[in-house]
Order: C-alpha cells, then structure tokens, then sequence
C-alpha cells in the first residue's frame, strides 16, 4: 500500500458536486471474454445512439483492443509495479489496484472530464483484471464501486464465465461458486453470464440441456456424475457439501452471450438496463428517448422482448441448428445490405440531380456478394 492509502473511503461524505453515469463493471476470470464484451458493447451501443466509454483497469494492458477514454495505465502499469518492487505478476496487480483506490481521485477527476463530454449523462463499461482475488476477497475493487455508487453511478456487475465450463461437472460447480463469491463479494446488482455460447455446438455430449446450466437446475445430477470422475470421488463429501452452499444461497442464474450475435447483446442490454434503472432516465433528445421507452415497456410487461425467448432457442440457435441459423442469418445481412446499398445509390442520385430513380446505379447493390458483409 502506498502512503497515500486511504483505508477509511466510506467515512468522508463527498463535499464537491461530481458527475454521474450508468454503466457496466465487467468481471471475470482471464479470457472469460471481458474484453472483447467491452469492446462489443461499445460498438453496439454506438450503434443505438448512446454515447459510451471504455474505462479500462486492467494495468497489465497498455494498449486496449478498444477506444479506451480512460485507463489506468495513465497512472500505474503492472510491469513499473514489478520492476520497481520486485513483485511477481498477482502481487503487482493487486498493488496497482490498491493504488487506484488510494488515488481515487485522479480516477474521479477523469470521470469528471469524460461525463462533462457527454452532458453529464453517459455510460461507462469498465474493463477489469480477471484475478479472481479482485471479485471474490481483496477489497479495492468494492471500495472502488462503493465509492462511486455514494457518488450517484448506477453500475451492474457483469460477471462472464467462459461457457466452456459446462463441459465439466468439477468446472462448472467452481465456475458457479465462483460467481457466487463475486456476487456476495461485489455486492451490487449482478448478472452472472456464460460467454462463448456460440461454441456450444463444439462441446460433445452434453449430459443436460443448457436451460440445466443456466438455472443451476438441482446439482445432485451433477454430483452423480463427478462420482465418475476418479479425481473428484477423492472429494465427494466437499463436492456434496459445495453444491449444498449453493443450492442454499440459491442466487446463481446464468444469462448467455455471442458477441458478435446483436440478438444476444441487445437480450443483455435491456437486462442491465432494468437492474441499472437506465430505462428510467429522460433520454437525450436526439438519443437515447426511443430506446429508453422500448426498455422501459418491456420493462413493465416484464418480458425482455427479442429473438431469444426462452432458453431452448438459445440452445437450438447455437446447438444442434447452428449451420441453418448462420445460413440464414447470412442471408439476411446480405439483403439488408443490398437494400442499405440501394437507397443508398438513390440518395446520391438525387443529390447529384439525375433525378432518375436511382436503378442505374443500383447495378452493384443487386450484385454485393457474402464477402461485402463485415
Ligand atoms: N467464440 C467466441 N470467442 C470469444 C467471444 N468473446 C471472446 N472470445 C475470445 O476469447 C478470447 C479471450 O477474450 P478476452 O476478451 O481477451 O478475455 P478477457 O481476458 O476476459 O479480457 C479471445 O480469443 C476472444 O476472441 C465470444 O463471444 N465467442
Ligand atoms: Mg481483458
């Protein structure tokens, strides 16, 4: 800890008038997708009107795969951290993380020149380390959330497990204690989410439908299963004791994620938008009104409206009939694209005065070929 720790944050009330926002805290173990999820999240909702930005803490990554507004790269790198100190790669990370709650305010100070940006009103999604120390008992994360909570942001914890974890009886129970850790831990609104679910199709021999996976559905199938397993029959008392813990807090559900499936992000958003209450805030008037509406209706009806109704399409979407859903799916990006071009050729047509209808230039938009779609 540095000299300018601060161990009492939640003992000083906030005398300054800070800025605000919504937004996501993305956790998770390492590769659990929580970069690319930013990333994803920031062109989707680009896409929709909302202005956001990438926070990033993840001191061991200077150079982001994202546009990232602030990073705390700016303050403190892992590697200054182990050079200067001699510490291996955990030490260091959770030293940098200590760091940026003793200095706080520099992150405030950040926040505060971003939101100005953005009238007050943004969206932030904050990229994290996957040490799982961070979410499940070191305390500088929470603080950190603590404090900015006091300070009025409405985050949610999205905390991602690699889907592959329901491959294996013994992985998935640790994968769900582990998000159950983070919860009891992170202790803000929360949305457990396996990730990856587009390879669902590569995992053999699944012994229970996914809806069993996602609603942590009675463990003690699972447990008959691990009896199989000669490495876990050494622990069947602590396994059964494990997924007893479990089944008690009964907290754990699981929502599931393709990135680059809009389906799938937008299923995600509204959720969060709910456990935020973004669907409450007046929309901008050239944004975010008509999405905040559609999120707020949905809201009240209480279904989240989409594709995905049910857990069973997710499963057939990416299971059995991924192959048929792909296939169509590329065909109808290839005429929303074909259509997109064409109006497009009309615009310029009658911009440029030809004031002919646009089909002589329409030639390329019939012909735009599978290859044309990013
Ligand atoms: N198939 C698939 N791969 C993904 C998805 N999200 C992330 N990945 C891959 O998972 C790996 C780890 O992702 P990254 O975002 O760096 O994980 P992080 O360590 O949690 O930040 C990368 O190779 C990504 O391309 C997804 O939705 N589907
Ligand atoms: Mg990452």
């Amino acid at each position: 800890m540095t000299d300018t720790a601060v161990d009492e944050p939640m003992l000083a009330e906030p005398t300054e008038h800070h800025l605000s926002a919504f937004g996501q805290l993305v956790t998770g173990p390492p590769g659990a997708g929580k970069s690319t999820y930013c990333h994803g999240m920031h062109q989707f909702l680009t896409a929709l009107g909302r202005p956001v930005s990438i926070i990033n803490l993840d001191p061991a990554v200077t150079n982001p795969p994202y546009p990232c507004a602030i990073s705390i790269c700016d303050l403190i790198t892992l590697d200054s951290v182990m050079e200067e100190f001699g510490l291996g790669p955990n030490g260091a990370m959770l030293y940098c993380i200590e760091y940026l709650e003793a200095n706080f305010d520099w992150l405030l100070e950040q926040l505060d020149a971003l939101l100005e940006t953005q009238g007050g009103n943004g969206y932030i999604v904050i990229d994290t380390p996957g040490q799982a120390e961070l979410w499940t008992n070191h305390n500088s994360l929470r603080h950190i959330v603590e404090r900015l909570t006091k300070l009025d942001y409405r985050l949610a914890a999205v905390h991602l497990t690699d889907a592959h974890a329901i491959t294996d009886a013994s992985k998935y129970i640790s994968a769900v204690l582990l998000a159950l850790r983070a919860m009891l831990q992170l202790e803000m609104p929360h949305i457990n989410v396996l990730s990856k679910i587009d390879m669902l199709n590569s995992f053999d021999n699944l012994p229970f439908n996914l809806d069993y996976y996602t609603e942590v559905q009675d463990l003690s199938y699972l447990l008959r299963t691990l009896e199989d397993e000669p490495r876990a029959k050494r622990f069947a008392k602590l396994n059964a004791a494990m997924v007893e813990l479990i089944e008690d807090f009964s907290l754990v559900g699981f929502e599931t994620l393709a990135v680059e499936d809009k389906d799938s992000m937008m299923h995600l958003v509204r959720l969060i938008d709910k456990v935020t209450g973004y669907v409450f805030m007046p929309g901008e008037d050239n944004s975010t009104t008509a999405e905040n509406a559609h999120a707020l209706f949905s809201s009240a009806s209480g279904l989240i409206p989409g594709k995905y109704q049910d857990i069973s399409d997710i499963q057939e979407r990416w299971g059995d009939r991924r192959e048929e859903f792909d296939e169509a799916q590329m065909n109808d990006w290839e005429q929303e694209w074909a259509h997109r071009h064409r109006q497009q050729a009309v615009k310029a047509a009658v911009a440029q005065g030809g004031g002919g209808s646009g089909g002589d230039a329409s030639g390329d938009g019939d012909g735009l070929k599978a290859d044309d779609v990013e």
